[in-house]
């Protein structure tokens, strides 16, 4: 396996963004205060960052609000959004060397990856919902009577967006372009682990010509600057990702203050269903990919490899063949596959989670440890004899850890995948049609791939069933997450 390399200082690029951006200004936190953002590969403060409290997210709001009711946003042709939409869009791909190079700073995901994927599709997701700008439309509705009756699909208002630290771009992207096509002003707050991508983009909102108010970011922490958010009175939405507990903070934030409507991304333990008749490289690539992009850092990850017993010693070795290989380092190093985890916190816990499987009796098939001592780098890890009620096969472990379990039939395999309390994702890899839709007709999963895995696409929804989240993200189904919709009847 790979060690870390140091960073070429080459590639070491200084972050222009660093404070909030309210009005279209740049500005320092009331209180002054900053914090660091670290460079997940090395351990080392890459720059500060303003760190917003409830004052700044008020002034963010007033901005955000002024900018609805007053600005020239309120009353600029839905089409004229979508030009912005399509020149923000310009803009990201003109620089995405450079915000490939960001994210890898900041988040330590491979810059090939950044590039090919977190960029590519942020630039995609708001050329996609530029498009929609003009779309959205209501409908006119034969009621009884002498009357004509249409509904409006109306911007819901200011919108208080909450983002993750695994895709800070694309994640911006996902709630930024919907709320934007469809004519609301937004108050977002970025990750405090990853807030540079995000702010840079902010000077490219900017730079495209936004009115002023309509994109506010106020970097900081969850429990402060969030929190303001979650809880603001003349917030009328909020949209979150992130782990299930803060989404239930977010949830109950918004019934005690003033009922914002509420969307949520949270955790997953997605089951990834691996048939006997199944071509056993591919699903064996798949399942690997499935779990492993990204460090393990996604919360459709396939982190409970069912595999039917006939082949279960040989998915395993085979896996753990492919694992081995992984090549983990220096995210600026083009050969790398994996890079650091963001943070010591999070490589405390998946190492808690690595003990506590070999504590409960699964096999540790390879990997296990930490790489190298400098940065947060995790081997890629694969244990093998789980059992259903091992801690490793119930609990979110975000990391570069799989779990491969064995299973009998179709109706077992069934049963014990939807046997938790999360529903985002899940994987069936077969060679027979039948078995391939029962499992998407019956597991209980926002969404559900065949022979394939993590195949996100800006144009197909993506959400949570049960303690995964509620609302959709992308497509059509995202944007209805934006918007009030208004019934006008009219007497004839
Ligand atoms: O998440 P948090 P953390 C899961 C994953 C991970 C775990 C913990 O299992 O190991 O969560 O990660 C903001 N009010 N996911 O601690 O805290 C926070 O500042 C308002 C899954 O980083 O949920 C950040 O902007 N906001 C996931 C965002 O919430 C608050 C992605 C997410 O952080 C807040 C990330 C509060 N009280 C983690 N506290 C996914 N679904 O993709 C924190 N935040």
């Amino acid at each position: 396996m790979a060690s870390t390399y140091s960073m070429p200082t080459e590639t070491r690029i200084v972050p222009s963004a660093t404070e909030l951006l309210i009005n279209n200004r740049w500005i320092a936190s009331e209180s002054g205060e900053t914090f660091a953002t670290i460079n997940p590969s090395t351990g080392e403060e890459i720059c500060r960052v303003a760190a917003a409290h409830e004052l700044d997210v008020d002034k963010a709001v007033q901005a955000a609000r002024n900018a609805f009711e007053r600005g020239p946003w309120r009353k600029m042709h839905a089409s004229e959004r979508g030009k912005l939409l399509y020149r923000l869009a310009d803009l990201i791909e003109g620089h995405a060397d450079e915000l490939a190079q960001l994210e890898a700073l900041d988040n330590g995901k491979p810059v090939s990856v950044a590039k090919r994927v977190d960029v590519a599709k942020t630039v995609a997701c708001y050329r996609y919902f530029a498009g929609w700008a003009d779309k959205v439309q209501g409908k006119t509705i034969p009621i009884d009577g002498d009357f004509f009756c249409y509904t409006r699909h109306e911007p819901i208002g200011v919108v208080g967006q909450i983002i993750p630290w695994n895709y800070p771009m694309l994640m911006q992207a996902w709630k930024l372009a919907p709320a934007l096509a469809t004519g609301n002003t937004v108050v977002m707050k970025p990750a405090e682990q990853t807030p540079l991508s995000a702010l840079r983009i902010g000077e490219l909102v900017v730079d495209a010509g936004f009115p002023e108010g309509v994109v506010n970011l106020v970097p900081g922490f969850g429990p402060i600057a969030g929190a303001a958010i979650a809880r603001h009175m003349d917030i009328d939405k909020v949209a979150f990702t992130g782990s299930t507990e803060i989404g239930r903070l977010i949830l109950e934030a918004a019934a005690r203050s003033n009922l914002k409507r509420v969307t949520l991304e949270l955790g997953g333990k997605s089951p990834n269903i691996i048939f006997e008749d199944t071509d056993l490289d591919e699903a064996v690539e798949g399942a690997h990919l499935g779990l492993f992009s990204n460090q393990g850092q996604i919360c459709c990850a396939g982190s409970r490899v069912f595999v039917e017993e006939k082949i279960y010693d040989q998915f395993v070795e085979k896996s753990v063949t492919r694992a081995s290989k992984r090549i983990v380092g220096d995210p600026f190093d083009p050969q790398t596959e994996q890079g650091p985890q963001i943070d010591q916190a999070q490589v405390d816990r998946v190492m808690g989670y690595i003990e506590s499987g070999q504590n409960e009796g699964a096999t540790l098939a390879c990997g296990g440890k930490r790489v190298g001592n400098l940065g947060y780098f995790v081997e890629p890890t694969v244990f093998a004899d789980v059992h259903d009620n091992m801690k490793i096969a119930r609990e979110e472990i975000f990391g570069p850890v799989m779990s491969v379990i064995p299973f009998k039939d179709l109706a077992e395999v069934v049963t014990r995948a939807n046997k938790t309390n999360y529903g985002l994702a899940a994987g069936v890899w077969t060679r027979d049609i039948r078995k391939a839709h029962a499992i998407a007709n019956n597991v209980r999963a926002g969404t559900v791939w065949v022979n394939c895995y993590n195949i996100l696409d800006t144009r197909a929804p993506f959400g949570g069933f049960k303690q995964s989240g509620t609302g959709r993200e992308l497509g059509e189904y995202g944007l209805q997450q934006y918007t009030e919709i208004k019934t006008v009847i009219v007497k004839l």
